[in-house]
């Protein structure tokens, strides 16, 4: 329906700032010679890459966009340790992942915090990335769509329309991150269907209509076509792929 589709590499704990610098100008290299307007590329670096990136793409003609893999709640003062939104915004981060399985499982993050998180983003000029999905357990039990949509509920809590419209959502099966095993087309989009439906549902078709919805977990050059063709899915979040630019490269061009 006319949604720009977002392919994003997230880095992880990889990659330190001199080695963000090879791999982007890297990207850059191989992107330069398209014209990537039906396709949108972002990278997640970490926190201290994040300048890195941005000396290199600044003001290109590539549209290399970035941003970060996590964000305070907290807009400023005493939080140790903690990146605020307004750090983000001034070093013209887009994107900013939240509530990644891993920030989940490692950091005990909840739907309340990721609410939170959400909110921050928005406050500071940032598009969250909201990141959702269920585990095994769960998918054995034939309850990821409940499951994911109460994730989807809690992350979006008292976010008006005018901003959900622009936030993205990464459908990420917990079972499918890293671990070499993929959804399949069919199961990606089962889930991204139903997440559409509950944004319909949460505010209105046309909002709906309008948000992208990614899929995440184990994205590879051989496997990104198939969901992408899939309706409600509307990009990918790349993790382990993203690390090697000229994969990352085919996944960007997976219409050629
Ligand atoms: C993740 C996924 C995608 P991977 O954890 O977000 O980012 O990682 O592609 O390595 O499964």
């Amino acid at each position: 329906a006319g949604r720009l589709p977002l392919m994003a590499g997230n880095w992880k704990m990889n990659l330190n700032h001199l080695e963000a610098i090879a791999h982007t100008q890297k990207l850059a290299f191989a992107l330069a010679d398209k014209d990537y307007d039906a396709v949108e590329v972002a990278v997640l670096p970490p926190f201290t890459d994040l300048r890195s990136v941005q000396t290199l793409v600044d003001g290109d003609k590539l549209k290399i966009k970035y941003g970060a893999q996590d964000i305070s709640a907290q807009d400023s003062g005493a939080y140790t340790g903690e990146i605020s939104g307004s750090m983000l915004a001034k070093l013209k981060c887009t994107y900013v992942a939240v509530g990644h399985s891993e920030r989940r499982q490692y950091h005990a993050e909840t739907d309340e915090l990721c609410n939170a998180k959400v909110k921050a983003a928005f406050r500071h000029g940032l598009t969250p990335i909201l990141c959702v999905g269920e585990g095994l357990d769960v998918r054995k039990a034939g309850d990821q769509v409940s499951y994911t949509l109460a994730q989807l509920d809690g992350g979006l809590k008292d976010v008006p329309a005018e901003q959900a419209e622009t936030i993205v959502i990464a459908y990420e099966p917990v079972w499918a991150i890293g671990t070499g095993e993929v959804a399949t087309p069919e199961d990606a989009q089962e889930v991204c269907g139903a997440i559409r439906g509950r944004l319909a549902e949460l505010y209105s078709q046309e909002l709906a209509d309008k948000v992208r919805i990614q899929y995440g977990g184990s994205v590879k050059s051989g496997n990104v076509a198939a969901i992408m063709a899939q309706p409600d899915v509307d990009g990918a979040l790349v993790g382990g792929a993203a690390l090697d630019a000229e994969e990352f490269v085919k996944i960007v061009r997976f219409r050629d």
